[in-house]
């Protein structure tokens, strides 16, 4: 195995050159991804190796970033399990039944991630072949999101239902939260002993809560993910958007590195997030849209307030958008890539 400026930015290990992908780079804003769906749908390409590993392949090539993201979705696993659901373009997963009564977490089993995602894992095992060296990163759902899509039955505003579980009825939310946490383990697991060399836990939507909602009835269950990766030798970065409140919070839950959204300049974060646990972000993804020269420019500030972290990744503060001119993602990773300063660590 090679190294890689990405993963030993992730390490915190020291490395040439500030390395930086970006979330959701495969997808709309590429004509290359849309010619795919014309013909098959998201479903589709996520079942069928070849088509999912050249979804992956696409931002590779279109943008020169220094890692790779699996084409799957958070929803993948538990859809594995039986629950019914469909992704809905320019909505996102809307679950068939939603979870409303203890009966309905039994629903959800145990999951086996080489019986039951196989389709998925078999990508990853094409895609290391065809990646070379550069690093694949694995991901789940962490589980205050994934209970969040089965719960309210789709995408929300204010989580309600969710939280109004969380409080009015913590056994179920235990259970529910418990077996979301295996389900996302043994899925991280399986994508890494196929040959993913990274994995990041997204916990999108972990910022509804306030940090003593999150520290009692999120953060445990997410803290039980990034022990069980400990043995495997991967670095493990964590994700939530609005998360400004929560980076100390999310850092305890015991990753490498935590991804800060594009709310919180990196100076800030980086005095919330603790020495020794990375960073990871955080260009708006909307600047995309204003131009190439105003992309620069606000890359330049990010860069300039990540101020030569010896545990940097740069990325976007969330996932790229579909209006997005990917030349302009284009002349921002050669941008990081000429003028990123990485300080010994
Ligand atoms: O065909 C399409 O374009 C459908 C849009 C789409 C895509 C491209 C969905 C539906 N999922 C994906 C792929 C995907 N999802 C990837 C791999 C691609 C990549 O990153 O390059 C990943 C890592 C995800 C993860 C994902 N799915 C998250 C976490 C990341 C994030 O954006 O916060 C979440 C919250 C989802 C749910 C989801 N799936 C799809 C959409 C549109 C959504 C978000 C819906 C919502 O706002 O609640």
């Amino acid at each position: 195995m090679t190294s890689s400026d990405f993963l030993n930015a992730a390490r915190g290990l020291p490395h040439d050159r500030v390395p930086v992908w970006f979330m959701r780079q495969a997808g709309r804003a590429l004509a290359e991804y849309r010619a795919i769906r014309e013909n098959h749908s998201f479903a589709e390409v996520v079942a069928t190796p070849e088509l999912a590993c050249e979804v992956t392949m696409q931002p590779v090539r279109r943008y020169g970033v220094d890692a790779a993201i699996l084409f799957s979705d958070i929803v993948t696993p538990v859809e594995a399990l039986g629950v019914g659901l469909e992704i809905r373009a320019g909505i996102g997963p809307v679950i068939d039944e939603p979870f409303r009564t203890r009966a309905d977490i039994d629903r959800l089993r145990a999951l086996d991630a080489e019986e039951d995602l196989a389709p998925v894992l078999e990508t990853v095992r094409l895609l290391v072949k065809e990646l070379g060296d550069t690093p694949l990163i694995g991901f789940a759902g962490a589980p205050f999101t994934l209970a969040s899509y089965l719960i309210e039955g789709g995408p929300s505003k204010n989580y309600a239902r969710t939280k109004a579980m969380m409080k009015a009825d913590p056994e179920s939310w235990d259970l529910l939260m418990t077996r979301l946490a295996q389900i996302s383990l043994e899925t991280l697991r399986g994508q890494v002993s196929a040959g993913a060399r990274a994995v990041q836990l997204f916990d999108s939507w972990a910022g509804a809560c306030s940090p003593q909602d999150y520290a009692k009835h999120v953060l445990p269950y997410s803290k039980l993910i990034f022990n069980g990766l400990r043995d495997l030798d991967v670095p493990r970065i964590h994700f939530g958007v609005a998360s400004g409140e929560l980076l100390g919070l999310m850092a305890e839950a015991g990753p490498d590195v935590v991804g800060v959204d594009w709310r919180v300049p990196l100076d800030a974060a980086r005095t919330r997030i603790p020495e020794g646990t990375g960073m990871q972000g955080n260009l708006d993804s909307t600047i995309a849209l204003a131009g190439v020269e105003h992309a620069k420019e606000a890359a330049r500030d990010v860069l300039r307030r990540s101020a030569g972290h010896p545990h940097y990744i740069f990325n976007l503060g969330h996932g790229v958008l579909p209006a997005t001119d990917p030349g302009v993602l284009r002349e921002v990773v050669d941008l990081v890539h000429a003028e990123g300063v990485v300080n010994a660590a």
